[in-house]
């Protein structure tokens, strides 16, 4: 009957979200492992923030839509890559590609594809280090490879890409001219902290590598 092709399509639907959730757990494990261990060991984490999110099944469709994909849960599976998303925010430029190198390396992550946009920023001044990565899902009954988008940026680039996302929603994605260019100002002007705090940390890293170099120096903590 209808009702029962529904159940079945809801239970599909449930399984094929469930599955995108586990990737995220394991992403989040691996990454929240590689923040603790690398702390431990350098005394200080090239991670400031990791966050998650599964993507509605509402901007699941819209983005399927957009990209004229199959409308069946295959279909979907090949065609959109953010379901399951992790962003993460780090100190300086330098750390989003260590964190970048260590999730790459490991054995069971295959990359499926990567974007530098912070080598190559897009015109609006965006900047952010995109992965797409696969993970083995481990179930009761047989394994599944799951996408997940990493984002991988500084503070600075994300604290401007929060604001650019709300005002390209804001004006419905029809951004004013001038706002276009005091965002890519913005970013600009992003990216100058990013270099400059960049230089005084390695600075004062050097600085405290260097015997006695601490001498008559104040610790506030
Ligand atoms: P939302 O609302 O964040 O989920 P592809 O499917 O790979 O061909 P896609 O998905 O556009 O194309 O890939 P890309 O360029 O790697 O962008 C993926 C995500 O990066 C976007 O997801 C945004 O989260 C973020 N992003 C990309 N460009 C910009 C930008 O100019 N400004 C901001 N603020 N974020 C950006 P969604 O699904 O588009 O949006």
């Amino acid at each position: 009957t209808d009702l029962q092709g529904l159940r079945a399509l809801n239970g599909d639907f449930t399984r094929f979200m469930m599955s995108y959730k586990f990737g995220i757990d394991e992403v989040m494990t691996k990454i929240n492992i590689l923040r603790e261990e690398f702390s431990h060991r350098h005394d200080y984490s090239p991670i400031e923030n990791v966050s998650s999110r599964l993507k509605s099944a509402e901007s699941i469709l819209a983005k399927a839509d957009r990209k004229g994909s199959e409308m069946t849960l295959d279909g979907i599976r090949s065609d959109v890559h953010d379901i399951a998303g992790i962003r993460v925010t780090c100190s300086f430029i330098s750390d989003t590609y260590k964190i970048f190198d260590m999730i790459s390396a490991q054995r069971d992550v295959t990359v499926l594809q990567v974007r530098d946009y912070i080598a190559q920023p897009k015109a609006n001044g965006y900047k952010s280090l995109h992965m797409i990565i696969e993970v083995p899902v481990f179930m009761s009954d047989h394994v599944e490879q799951v996408k997940v988008e990493i984002q991988i940026r500084t503070i600075a680039m994300d604290f401007w890409a929060a604001l650019e996302h709300k005002i390209y929603y804001k004006y419905n994605r029809a951004v004013p001219e001038r706002l276009l260019t005091e965002l890519r100002d913005a970013a600009l002007a992003a990216n100058r902290l990013d270099v400059k705090m960049e230089r005084l940390h390695d600075e004062v890293l050097a600085l405290a590598s260097v015997p006695g170099a601490d001498d008559g120096v104040i610790d506030t903590r």
